[in-house]
């Protein structure tokens, strides 16, 4: 896009906002201090290093086969660095614990630290955070679709130790990076049919988890985050670790709770969630996802569900206490593109949530001048939000509008389409 355009049509689009007190400026250099945690598993449909060839169990699933999907790690922090360079702004990059990089045949109760130190070493380079995320599927010792809440105490103390070395590794990556490492803890644990005991799957559960945290660690390196779910498919009846348990733990734990955007019922408002919780919780975790009738994972647009999302967090000033994660994965399309449509359209919408005057609806709102505030959000609606959003991609020297398209078609035929 040329250069000229976009500073005349941002300067035009400045005076707009400013003449409703809407500082653009302002809204650019915020928009800068939010780092999106990129999910690596887009990458490789959620394959890993460690059992590439296990089938994906635990109620998850990727359609699709596009070609040049990453299967080295050498191929998949390739992949990472091309997305992240045509998403403007500094991230971070979450990994799963199927992710090690070793050469020894280890089970995931026998990783340590040092196997994550290839994506220590890229993330330095790539000036990347990392966070963590104990894998809890797609593994043998996923007994009767049970793992930390099964009545099986070899299967149990299996997956306590595999959670106890996610947090060595959180831990890592907060000391080398210098960041708190986010450790997302979600299970797939749950029935297909009715069970007839619901209680005792959820106290296993619970003393699995506090026997997981036992050990101090410090909270300037990691902290945990615990992820429910209404259902996954396979696990109909009955989820052991659902919204409610986790709300609770997360609450009495001091912990992050983390949100899955398609972890609800679709009439649900996902939005609504952040300041019931926020006020008593240390904060959030979200996975930032797009569920299409059902936990589909479709790639993230800017739909309005994530628009109520991200301008929930701007309005009530929550951003400092949540940390947005995204979590799709659709093999239908190249992944590359669906790193960086899913993470530019967050931004956008965080931008869009940035780009209203706040304090005047909420006075309007308060002073129950309703008119003044539904006239006044349908307007901001054909607002020139497009035209901030260009500068802010081209003053972080990422391409503008649909230029980005043209540098994936190219590593698709110089690279991906290569594998
Ligand atoms: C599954 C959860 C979970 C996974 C990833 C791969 O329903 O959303 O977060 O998608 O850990
Ligand atoms: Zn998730």
């Amino acid at each position: 896009m040329n250069e000229s355009n976009i500073k005349a049509s941002y300067e035009l689009a400045k005076d707009r906002y400013a003449a409703i007190g809407v500082d653009t400026e302002e809204a650019i250099s915020k928009l800068e201090t939010v780092p999106l945690s990129i999910h690596c598993w887009q990458g490789d449909d959620i394959h890993g290093f460690l059992f590439p060839n296990q089938e994906l169990t635990g109620g998850i699933g990727v359609s699709g086969n596009f070609p040049g999907a990453a299967t080295t790690p050498d191929q998949l922090s390739g992949d990472l660095s091309k997305a992240l360079s045509l998403i403007p702004g500094s991230h971070k990059v979450q990994l799963h614990a199927i992710y090690a990089v070793t050469n020894k045949k280890k089970d995931l109760d026998e990783l340590d630290p040092e196997d994550f130190s290839y994506w220590v070493d890229w993330a330095k380079q790539e000036k990347v955070g990392l966070d963590m995320n104990g894998t809890f599927f797609s593994h043998p010792m996923l007994k009767n679709g049970f793992t930390l809440a099964s009545p099986d105490k070899d299967t149990r103390d299996f997956w306590i130790e595999h959670g106890k070395r996610s947090r060595k590794i959180a831990e890592y990556f907060g000391k080398e990076l210098g960041q708190q490492s986010v450790n997302n803890f979600w299970i797939p644990d749950g029935y297909k049919d009715n069970p007839i005991d619901k209680l005792t799957p959820r106290l296993r559960l619970i003393n699995s988890l506090d026997e997981i945290i036992k050990e101090p660690i410090d909270e300037k390196y990691t902290i945990e985050a615990f992820e429910g779910k209404l259902f996954g498919t396979g696990v109909e009846s009955y989820t052991v670790g659902s919204h409610e348990f986790y709300d609770n733990y997360a609450l009495t734990r001091n912990k992050l709770w983390t949100i899955d955007a398609g972890h609800f019922h679709p009439t649900e408002d996902v939005s609504d969630k952040f300041s019931a919780f926020l006020p008593f919780g240390k904060g959030l975790m979200l996975h930032v996802s797009r569920p299409v009738r059902w936990d589909s994972d479709h790639v993230v647009i800017m739909d309005d569900a994530l628009i109520r999302m991200m301008r929930s967090l701007v309005r009530d000033d929550q951003l400092s206490k949540t940390n947005i994660g995204l979590d799709f994965f659709d093999a239908t399309i190249d992944r590359i593109a669906a790193w960086v449509i899913g993470a530019r359209a967050t931004q956008k919408a965080l931008l869009l949530g940035m780009l209203s005057p706040i304090d005047q609806l909420k006075e309007d709102e308060n002073k129950g001048d309703f008119t003044d505030r539904l006239a006044m959000t349908e307007e901001l609606k054909s607002y020139p939000f497009g035209a901030v959003w260009d500068e802010f991609c081209a003053r972080n020297n990422v391409p503008v509008g649909s230029d980005w398209l043209n540098e994936v078609k190219n590593y698709e035929k110089n690279v991906t389409f290569k594998r």
